[in-house]
Formats: C-alpha cells, sequence, structure tokens
C-alpha cells in the first residue's frame, strides 16, 4: 500500500489556541482520534475537562463532546500520529521579521516519534520557506527519513494556511475554500485527503511557497484596502469633508469598494501578516510597507485630536466607546482602541477615562495601577464626559440616545453615529 493510501487514522494537533483548538475539535468529530499538545498545563487541564480555555462560539458544544466520547485529548508531550497539524504562534522578531522558534521547537517535538510515512501539515501563519524550513529541522534530526515520496521512509509535508475568522471560527473551518500547498504533489493530496474529513470547502492544490505567500496576500489585501480608507479618512478631515458620506456615494460606483476607516488595524493578523511580506523582499514591497505605516499611524492621529479637544476642559472626562480590536467581540489583543484609551490616562494626568467595553467585566492589566481610569456602563459613561470618543462600532452602541450627546464633543472614529 503506498503511503498516501495510508489512513490518516490518529492525528496530533500541536498548539491548541484560536486555530489549533477548533482544528482538533472538527478532526474529532470527524472520526479522527485527535491528541491535542500544547505546553501550557492549564490549557490541557481545560480541554480534557471538556472546556475552551477563551470565547468562541460554538466551540464549547463540540468539544465537549468529543472529550466524552474519547475522540480528543489533551498533553504536554508530542505523541506518535499518523498525522501532524502544528498551529502555534509566528510572532515578530527583530525588525518585523518572522519567529519560527516555536515552529522549530514543535518539529524537534515530533522528530523522535516518527516511522515513516507520515504527514506534518503547518498550519501557522509564516513567511515563504517555512514549510521547507519546518521539514529541515525535522530531516536533521532524522537524516534517515526523506522528503522524497513513496518510499518506506518518505515523510510528508505540507502547508495548509487558516483563514477562519474570530467569532465564525467553527463556521468557516467547515465551510471555507482551503489552499493546501505540499513541498511535493503527494504531501499535497495527502493533506488533502486529511482535511476533506471535516472540509466541504473546495481544497486547491498547489506548492508550499504559494500557499504560504497566498494566506499572507489575504491579509495584506485587506490590509492596503482599509489603509486607503483610513488615508482617505485623514485627507477629508484637512478638506472639510465627511469621509463616511464620501465612501458612501463613490461606492455607488458598480467596480468600487472602498472599506471602512477606524482608529487603526488591530488584531494578530491583519497587522503582522503583512510585515512578512515586506520582511520577504524589503526592496520591493513598497505598497504593502505604506499600508501597514498608514495604518499604524491611525491611533495617534486620534489621541492627539482628543488631546487637542481636550485643551478647553480643567479636568477633562473622555468616554472611550470600546477598547475591543472590533466590533462585538472580547478579544482585547493588539487592540488599537485600547491602546488609545491607555495613552489617554497618561497624557491626561489630570483627567479622567471611562472605558466603555460591554464585552468584558473587568479592565485589563495594561491599565494596572492607574487611578484616573474605570470601567463603566454606556449612560454612566456618556453622562459624565466631556468628550465622547467612539473607537469600536459594537451593536449596542448603535442603538444609543442620541439626546444625551447634545452639549457633549463627539469624536467618531468609526462613523457610527452619522
Ligand atoms: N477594519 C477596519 N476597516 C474595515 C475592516 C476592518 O478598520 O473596513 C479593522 C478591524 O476593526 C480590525 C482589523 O481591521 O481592527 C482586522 O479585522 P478584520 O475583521 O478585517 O480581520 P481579522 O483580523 O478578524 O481576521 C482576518 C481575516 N482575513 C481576511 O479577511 C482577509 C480572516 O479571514 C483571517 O483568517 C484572519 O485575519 C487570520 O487569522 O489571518
Amino acid at each position: 500500500m503506498s503511503p498516501i493510501n495510508a489512513p490518516l487514522d490518529t492525528v496530533c494537533v500541536i498548539g491548541l489556541g484560536y486555530i489549533g483548538l477548533p482544528t482538533a475539535a472538527v478532526l474529532a468529530q470527524a472520526g479522527k482520534t485527535v491528541i491535542g499538545v500544547d505546553i501550557k498545563q492549564a490549557t490541557v487541564d481545560a480541554i480534557n475537562a471538556g472546556q475552551v480555555p477563551f470565547v468562541e462560539e460554538g466551540l464549547e458544544a463540540v468539544l465537549a463532546g468529543v472529550v466524552a466520547q474519547g475522540k480528543l485529548s489533551a498533553q504536554l508531550e508530542t505523541p506518535a500520529a499518523d498525522a501532524y497539524i502544528v498551529s502555534v504562534p509566528t510572532p515578530f522578531k527583530g525588525d518585523h521579521e518572522a519567529d519560527l522558534s516555536y515552529i522549530e521547537a514543535a518539529a524537534r517535538g515530533i522528530a523522535p516519534q516518527l516511522k515513516g510515512g507520515e504527514l506534518v501539515v503547518l498550519e501557522s501563519t509564516a513567511p515563504p520557506g517555512a514549510t521547507e524550513h519546518m521539514a529541515e529541522v525535522i530531516l536533521e534530526a532524522r537524516p534517515e527519513f526523506t522528503n522524497e515520496p513513496n518510499l518506506a521512509n518518505s515523510l510528508y509535508f505540507s502547508h495548509a494556511p487558516e483563514r477562519v475568522l474570530p467569532g465564525r471560527i467553527m463556521i468557516e473551518m467547515v465551510e471555507n475554500d482551503r489552499i493546501i500547498g505540499g513541498l511535493t504533489r503527494e504531501a499535497a493530496e495527502m493533506n488533502k485527503e486529511l482535511y476533506a474529513s471535516f472540509c466541504n470547502g473546495e481544497l486547491l492544490l498547489t506548492d508550499a511557497r504559494t500557499a504560504e505567500m497566498a494566506k499572507l496576500t489575504e491579509n495584506a489585501f485587506r490590509d492596503v484596502n482599509i489603509a486607503f480608507a483610513n488615508e482617505l479618512s485623514i485627507i477629508s478631515e484637512r478638506q472639510g469633508i465627511d469621509v463616511w458620506e464620501l465612501i458612501e456615494l463613490a461606492n455607488h460606483h458598480p467596480r468600487v469598494n472602498i472599506l471602512q476607516p477606524g482608529p487603526g488595524v488591530g488584531g494578530h493578523c491583519i497587522a503582522v501578516d503583512p510585515w512578512f511580506i515586506v520582511s520577504a523582499d524589503r526592496e520591493f514591497s513598497n505598497l504593502i510597507r505604506t499600508a501597514r505605516e498608514v495604518n499604524d499611524s491611525k491611533p495617534e492621529l486620534v489621541l492627539e485630536k482628543v488631546l487637542q479637544k481636550a485643551e478647553k476642559f480643567k479636568n477633562p472626562v473622555v468616554a472611550a466607546l470600546g477598547i475591543a480590536f472590533k466590533a462585538n467581540i472580547d478579544d482585547l489583543r493588539e487592540s488599537p482602541s485600547k491602546d488609545i484609551a491607555v495613552a489617554l490616562t497618561d497624557r491626561l494626568p489630570e483627567g479622567q477615562v471611562l472605558v466603555v467595553e460591554p464585552n468584558i467585566d473587568e479592565l485589563p492589566k495594561e491599565f494596572a495601577g492607574r487611578t484616573n481610569v474605570e470601567l463603566a456602563a454606556p449612560e454612566d459613561a456618556v453622562n459624565r464626559a466631556d468628550i465622547v470618543l467612539v473607537m469600536v462600532d459594537h451593536d449596542p452602541f448603535k442603538e444609543f440616545d442620541r439626546s444625551m450627546l447634545q452639549e457633549k464633543v463627539v469624536i467618531d472614529t468609526k462613523g457610527l453615529w452619522r
């Protein structure tokens, strides 16, 4: 039997975060025996108790079911398996370069378990060449194996970048089309067979470098388009033009579809991934780099505008509406609106910042030790505020009684109340 026809019954998912855990859960739901691996004991314990250590709609029900059936378990050590899925972080190091050390550590954990014929899939977003690098780490540790297909000592390496939207992960994990890039065609085919067990979308095969670049391209495309909207918002303000009306009008053109400006771009993907393209080719990635710079400049401009408006108040009170990185989620990591609220507490020592964030119960650690900030209810905050700063378009804010805004200075970075 050729390895490509070998059943991939046991799957090990390394890294049980926002992507790895839902992937492990849907694979287990599809009938695979899944062993999840994570370096955090608390994560392992939570999963073995059927609990999700973060908020994601629909995940806990599936997880509890597959754990109870014995189809999914979690542990600290990498076990032997037919297939491995590496889903670990790729943070920055140096000048916006990708730090591949978590991928390397996962590869070193897999290497001793290999017997030949296994598939190793990289899911983590990474720059071109990362899948090759992961394979090199494994083949260096186990030189008796080869990347050449169809031999007794073959290993199969592939890249299947995730493209699910936080908040819709359980739907998009199953429905989205997937790009699958193998170091060999056989590896891509094997990866396709595994993912076909849970994914109803199209499974599009290519080589690993193209798959790596495709993932970065999708997020860079969105970043460049958001930068266009943000740049328009900066120019429009200087020209005395309402940018929201401008975009709405321009979008009536059948071939124009401008995105929405805001206080900056947050999250762990769109504000990060385009830099991996820039670091791969610094000479020719001018548009992509400039888009990143435009989006990164937005929080400071918002901050300056608030400070300028605050000058006329002795003890300015600012209601900061929303500190999540986007609407209707509780995720505060890499959030420009949170950074703006923290900076306001520093820059307005005589003032007060009333944070309104309906999706959290306590302020995050960045506000620790600051006495001029509190988490407040929307009406209370707006009542007490001199300046009302809208930074996230959470649904509850849309219903707000606008008669309360008379006499207030309103800075609406999301065009929520126009
Ligand atoms: N944003 C704007 N204006 C817009 C749209 C978004 O300012 O018109 C801001 C948001 O407020 C937020 C940031 O951009 O701060 C990113 O939000 P998002 O909803 O565009 O994307 P993410 O980061 O939640 O998820 C993205 C998705 N990628 C694309 O849409 C191309 C998702 O499909 C990816 O799987 C995810 O990145 C990822 O993990 O890479």
